[in-house]
């Protein structure tokens, strides 16, 4: 710093720019004190940081109004340099929390869309939660609106046991609405219900995206985290919104469900969330919705799945015939996966129209997300390493009697596939 520190002159050229944060740092108590009266009184909105030695200044210094008083003395400097980078990160997300707020309340009331992506997940809808939140500290009543189906029954669980309100939109129409929000996706058309052409407002995502080919006024996108919840867990905090408790339930539920329990694309940040929302929210709920109570087809199927189960070495493959809820698949080969010298489940179910597979893996030798795409193409099965499904069209065959057939064929396609992934350790083992 050049000249004194308390220098009404020095300080009139430094308040007259155009500050979000000042720092004081010298060793002079007094003039320290003496900068601060002066931007406390002609420039209230800067950030002032100081620096003093003990905790009686600390005292006097906040008193003055000072934002952040560090007491580098009890301190390694490192801590102090993150205290004030913490410091200006939050001032930052205040800043950012406020200017969306902004956005949102410019909106005549009823008149903002929360567009979610398609069969939206907790996440999403606990995202789209929030936002509606914080629309309506504002006043404006706004819309959370999806296509698609909430489809596993957890999920069901959340929005039921939440009484979560929303539309599934097939008729959609953007100038009903002043401005629209995407929420867990970006780009209009994409994976949402809007026409790849509408104009959007505000885009609030985890996943990666190309920033420059966004076009809206508000976008906030940060791949680093680990789930949408979290950044809007955020923006309630910086917005000191309190959060009810269905919202706090939805957001953990959102988070846990993300980052699957802590386990995938961890961020501090949804620590963080966790840690602010955990006291807030419905645990006995949250147990429900994690511990859904079944339905009789999804017993039956998975007692099909259990009675029809052949195995393969370490692999189980069931046929359960026909069903009317893809979904007990999954769950059946989620529960068969727990079955001692089992690595890797592949359920297959019969619809009108479908032959549906679902898949679960915890051999690292196999990808039962690659085995179905080599088996059935990648149009029409997708999944990753430890879960996969398939959803193949019968077409010309959906009304003959040759649908078992044509399972027999499916589940061959799966198996070749599977043994030709690890067929050396078959054959020596
Ligand atoms: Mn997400």
């Amino acid at each position: 710093m050049l000249g004194n520190i308390g220098d009404e002159n020095l300080l009139n050229q430094i308040v007259g720019k155009n500050l979000e944060s000042v720092f004081i740092v010298s060793s002079d108590f007094n003039g320290n004190k003496k900068a601060l009266d002066y931007i406390s009184k002609n420039a209230p909105n800067v950030h002032v940081v100081v620096r003093v030695k003990d905790y009686k200044q600390k005292e006097e210094m906040e008193a003055a109004g000072a934002d952040l008083v560090v007491l580098p003395s009890n301190l390694p400097h490192k801590s102090v340099a993150s205290a004030i980078i913490q410091y200006i990160e939050r001032i930052k997300s205040v800043k950012l929390a406020h200017s969306l707020k902004k956005i949102i309340s410019s909106v005549e009331d009823g008149k903002l869309a929360i567009i979610l992506h398609n069969s939206p997940d907790p996440d999403a809808i606990s995202s789209g939660m929030a936002l509606k939140e914080i629309a309506n500290s504002v006043g404006v009543r706004s819309r959370i609106l999806y296509r698609g189906k909430i489809g596993h029954h957890e999920n069901k669980a959340f929005v039921n046991l939440l009484d979560i309100e929303l539309d599934q939109s097939e008729e959609f129409n953007p100038a009903d609405y002043k401005k629209i929000a995407l929420i867990e996706c970006s780009v209009p058309g994409v994976n949402n219900l809007l026409p790849p052409d509408t104009k959007i407002d505000i885009v609030i995502d985890h996943h990666q995206a190309d920033v420059k080919d966004i076009y809206a006024e508000f976008v906030d996108i940060r791949s680093n985290i680990g789930a949408t919840a979290t950044i809007m867990t955020k923006y309630l905090q910086d917005l000191e919104i309190p959060i009810k408790t269905e919202l706090a339930t939805a957001l953990l539920y959102g988070i846990k469900t993300d980052t699957d329990d802590y386990r995938r694309n961890t961020d501090p940040a949804d620590l963080n969330a966790t840690e602010y929302l955990y006291p807030l929210a419905n645990h006995d709920i949250l147990n429900r919705i994690e511990n859904p109570s079944r339905s009789t087809e999804e017993i039956d199927i998975l007692g099909d799945a259990i009675k029809n189960r052949e195995i393969k070495g370490s692999y189980l493959i069931s046929n359960v015939g026909t069903i009317r809820n893809r979904d007990a698949l999954a769950q059946a080969a989620d529960y068969l996966l727990n079955l001692e010298g089992i690595t890797t489940t592949v359920i297959f179910g019969l619809s009108e129209d479908y032959i549906y597979i679902s898949g679960r893996s915890r051999d690292d030798r196999i990808n039962i997300g690659k085995v179905m795409q080599d088996a059935f193409g990648e149009d029409k099965a997708g999944g990753h390493a430890k879960l996969a499904g398939a959803q193949i069209p019968l077409g010309l065959f959906s009304g003959t009697k040759d649908k078992q057939t044509l399972l027999k064929l499916a589940e061959e396609a799966v198996v070749k596939r599977l043994l030709s992934v690890v067929g050396i350790q078959q054959e020596s083992g």
